[in-house]
This record gives C-alpha cells, sequence and structure tokens, in this order.
C-alpha cells in the first residue's frame, strides 16, 4: 500500500474502534431535540450527521479539523516561491488529521500527476454534447462517464468483504480527483477557446496544472487558484454537495456516481451556483446604471429593488453562518495585495460595505453578511478568466477534495445506508395535537 493509504487505514482503525465504544457507552444520550418547524424549514440546526473532515461555527466560520483559514494560510505547505498553500496539503490534513511536510505534499502532487490519465472516451461524451449546455452539465456528465473506470464497482459485483470497501473507495476517490483538472480544462478550452487544448504539465502542482491546462501562466493566477482550491474544500457535511454526495455514497454508489450528485448539487443557484450569480448581479447593476464603479448610495438603491423584485442578492447569506464569511475575507486580502485597483474587485468591496445593513433590515435575513461567492469572480475576472459560467466548475472540482476526503471516512468506519424518516403533514399534525 501507499504510505498516506497505510496511515489512514490505521487512523481508520483507531476511530472505528473509538466510535465503537463511545455508542456502547453513550448511544442512548440525547444530544439534541428536534421542533416541527425544524423538519419543514430545511432542517437547520438537526444534527443528523458526522463528517469528520470540518467543523462550521456560525461565528468563526469554517475550521479544517481545528485549523481556521488563516492558520491554514500560515501552516499549509506552498510550491517552490508561492505565497498560497497547495490544496494537496489540504486533503491530507482533511483524510489524515495532521498537517503535511512539503514533502508529504510533493509526493501527494506526484501521486494525483500520475493517476491523472483521462481516457478518450470521456473526451469523446464531453464532446457529444451541444457546447452551449452549460460547464456544469458537462463537467457532471464527464464525471459519470468516467464511473466506467470505478474499481469499487468492479470489485463489488465481484465479491468483496464489507471491511474492504474502503481500500476500492479509497483508489477511487484518489483517482478521481487526479484526473477532475484535467476534465475541467478540457471543458473549459472547448468552450471557450475553440477546442484548442493544452496537454497537461506533470512536473506541477495539481492547481497550478489545472492553471496551465486552462491556459495560465501568471504566477499570481496560480496562487489564486491555490487559494481558491484551498478554501472551497469543504464546508462540513449539511450542505447541499457534500451532503448529496455523502447520500448518494452510503447506498455503495461509487464516488464518481457520488460526486457527480454532489455537483449536480452544487449546480444549484442557491448553492453553488451563486458565485456565476454574483458576478451577473454586479455587472448587471454596472450596465443598468452607466458606470463601472457605481456609488454606494446607487448600490443600496440596487439592492432595495433586487429585494422588492422577489429576488435574492446572491452572495450573501447562509443557512448556518452568521458572520461574514472567513473564505470571503481570505479573498479580500488576496484582493488587497494583488488587484485593489480593479473596478470589480472595487464594486464587491462596496456592496460589503451597504449590503448588511439593508438586508439586516429586513428582519427577515437570518444572516446578512458575504458568503464565500461573493467574492470570488471578480478575482478570476481581473486574471482573465472572464467566463462567469464556468466558475462553479472550479468550486466543484475544489470540492471534491472534501466530500471525497468524507467518503473515504465514510466506509471506513463502515457508516450505513441513510434514511431518515419521513412525515406527511396529516401525521405531523397527529404529532403536535393540531387540529
Ligand atoms: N437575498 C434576499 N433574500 C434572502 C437572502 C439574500 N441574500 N438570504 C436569505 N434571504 C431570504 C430567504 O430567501 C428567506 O425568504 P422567505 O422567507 O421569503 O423564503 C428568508 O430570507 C430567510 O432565509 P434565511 O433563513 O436567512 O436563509 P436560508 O438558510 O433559508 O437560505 C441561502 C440560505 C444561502 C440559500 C440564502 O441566504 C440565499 O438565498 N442567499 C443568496 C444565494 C447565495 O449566495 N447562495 C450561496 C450560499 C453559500 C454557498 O452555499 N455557497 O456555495
Amino acid at each position: 500500500m501507499g504510505v498516506i493509504k497505510d496511515a489512514f487505514k490505521v487512523k481508520a482503525e483507531t476511530l472505528a474502534a473509538e466510535i465503537k465504544t463511545l455508542i456502547a457507552e453513550h448511544g442512548d444520550k440525547k444530544i439534541g431535540e428536534i421542533t416541527l418547524a425544524q423538519v419543514y424549514q430545511g432542517m437547520r440546526g438537526m444534527i443528523g450527521l458526522v463528517t469528520e473532515t470540518s467543523l462550521l461555527d456560525a461565528n468563526d466560520g469554517i475550521r479544517f479539523r481545528g485549523f481556521s483559514i488563516p492558520e491554514l494560510r500560515e501552516k499549509l505547505p506552498r510550491a517552490e516561491g508561492g505565497i498560497e498553500p497547495l490544496p494537496e496539503g489540504l486533503f491530507h490534513l482533511m483524510l489524515l488529521g495532521e498537517i503535511p511536510t512539503k514533502d508529504e505534499v510533493d509526493h501527494l502532487s506526484a501521486t494525483w500527476a500520475r493517476r491523472s490519465h483521462v481516457p478518450n472516451y470521456v473526451f469523446d461524451v464531453i464532446e457529444a454534447l451541444p457546447v452551449s449546455t452549460h460547464p456544469m452539465t458537462q463537467f457532471s456528465v464527464a464525471i459519470l462517464a468516467l464511473q466506467k473506470e470505478s474499481l469499487f464497482a468492479k470489485a463489488y459485483s465481484e465479491g468483496i468483504s464489507k471491511k474492504d470497501y474502503w481500500d476500492y473507495i479509497y483508489e477511487d476517490s484518489m483517482n478521481l480527483i487526479a484526473r477532475l483538472p484535467r476534465v475541467a480544462a478540457y471543458i473549459y478550452r472547448r468552450k471557450y477557446k475553440g477546442g484548442d487544448h493544452i496537454q497537461p504539465n506533470g512536473m506541477l502542482d495539481w492547481a497550478g496544472n489545472f492553471a496551465h491546462m486552462m491556459g495560465y501562466d501568471d504566477k499570481r493566477f496560480y496562487a489564486l487558484l491555490r487559494l481558491y482550491m484551498t478554501i472551497h474544500a469543504d464546508h462540513e457535511g449539511g450542505n447541499v454537495s457534500a451532503h448529496a454526495t455523502h447520500l448518494v455514497g452510503s447506498a455503495l454508489s461509487d464516488p464518481y456516481l457520488a460526486l457527480s450528485a454532489g455537483i449536480n448539487g452544487l449546480a444549484g443557484p442557491l448553492h453553488g451556483l451563486a458565485n456565476q450569480e454574483v458576478i451577473r448581479w454586479i455587472e448587471e447593476m454596472q450596465q443598468e446604471l452607466g458606470t463601472e464603479l457605481p456609488s454606494k448610495e446607487q448600490i443600496s438603491q440596487y439592492i432595495k429593488d433586487t429585494l422588492a423584485a422577489g429576488k435574492v442578492v446572491p452572495g450573501y447569506g447562509h443557512a448556518v453562518l452568521r458572520q461574514t464569511d472567513p473564505r470571503f475575507t481570505a479573498q479580500m486580502e488576496f484582493g488587497k495585495k494583488h488587484c485593489p485597483d480593479s473596478p470589480l474587485v472595487q464594486c464587491v468591496w462596496n456592496v460589503y460595505e451597504v449590503a448588511p445593513d439593508i438586508l439586516g433590515a429586513t428582519g427577515k435575513i437570518k444572516n446578512p453578511w458575504p458568503n464565500v461567492d461573493a467574492h470570488s469572480g471578480a478575482l478570476l475576472k481581473y486574471f482573465g478568466l472572464v467566463e462567469e459560467d464556468f466558475y462553479t466548475v472550479l468550486f466543484g472540482v475544489s470540492r471534491s477534495l472534501g466530500v471525497l476526503a468524507s467518503l473515504c471516512w465514510d466506509r471506513a468506519l463502515g457508516f450505513p445506508i441513510e434514511r431518515p424518516k419521513s412525515i406527511t403533514t396529516e401525521y405531523a399534525k397527529e404529532l403536535v395535537g393540531a387540529k
């Protein structure tokens, strides 16, 4: 076995034993109560899942294995001469619970480069779709096409012991993560660059090679993509993309099937697609007002008009967070360093100055603060990645790191098929004694 896999096996066996004891000794203790409103309103705050890779605090934001985003930007290894962490390091941390050394991260980069071959039939499947098909649909279809390569599906059909599931899920997950940048870059070059494809450079790190295959050679863009791939990777288990991947995987659908489901969830405008919507919303505002830099008064009015039209202000609000998302702040810091004069970036910052008060004043929006999607597009545009309908694909490539690390844990810990209880309104009335 490989070094990472060996280490994962030991950690998983230890945690599985701990969980067994925990359930035996405390399994009948109550850890919360469920109200009828929670059942109807998206299960907010209802504990129902275990996800080892990260934990979200409403005020402090995401922590990956206990580390905040500012801590990770400081502690995770970087590429030679690089200024932002390598996402390989975050994957190592999520899978094994430890900050890796530079050697360990380099080993992971090399492992993924070795596993990154994408069979030609996958490109043929992509080519069969109209070019106008949304990139997220092309991405999900390509992941499904790759499913033929699943080692888990093959082994399962031949008959394997439950004890060995994790091994094949791990292999599939590593292969899939390794292949995604090539698939995503192919879709990008096909849709926007006339099919002029760029071959991978096996000497580069995972995100660096992705930037290279998309056609970028600005080192600051490499840094941005490494940061982007790190901060979008995971947001505990209840968000739509993570939950969908976990749910589908719980039926022993392989990682290709499970991730494709997660990607379909990420493609929704209330989730990952919000990054595309934010840029469209700002550009429409600029166009309507006839200026690249609307005043704060103009922005305030535009926000009020958006609300009055019964639409959401994209990039604002969150089901769990109740503060500015630290992933927004990390991008803002990047912008201050690399592109403080960009009108679009300044527009994002001006929206941030006025939106929370207006959204808060509605009295119904629980979190008036910006989320991760409020900022990302403006930075990508600055570096020339102007095709906003591709932005959620970047998110999807990154999100694979968290949800597939979690899927490895799900199978290593022997989590069962997920099957919560649903009820009818008739039955709900009976439960609460309503007429
Ligand atoms: N603009 C306008 N209205 C908003 C709003 C926003 N940004 N955020 C919430 N609301 C509204 C809701 O639509 C809801 O209205 P109704 O009662 O009329 O249905 C009300 O305020 C209460 O909602 P909430 O409890 O504050 O928020 P939810 O937990 O239901 O929803 C969302 C969380 C993120 C979906 C929501 O804030 C939203 O739609 N935001 C805009 C889209 C967005 O940025 N999505 C990305 C979120 C982060 C993410 O997953 N990134 O991938």
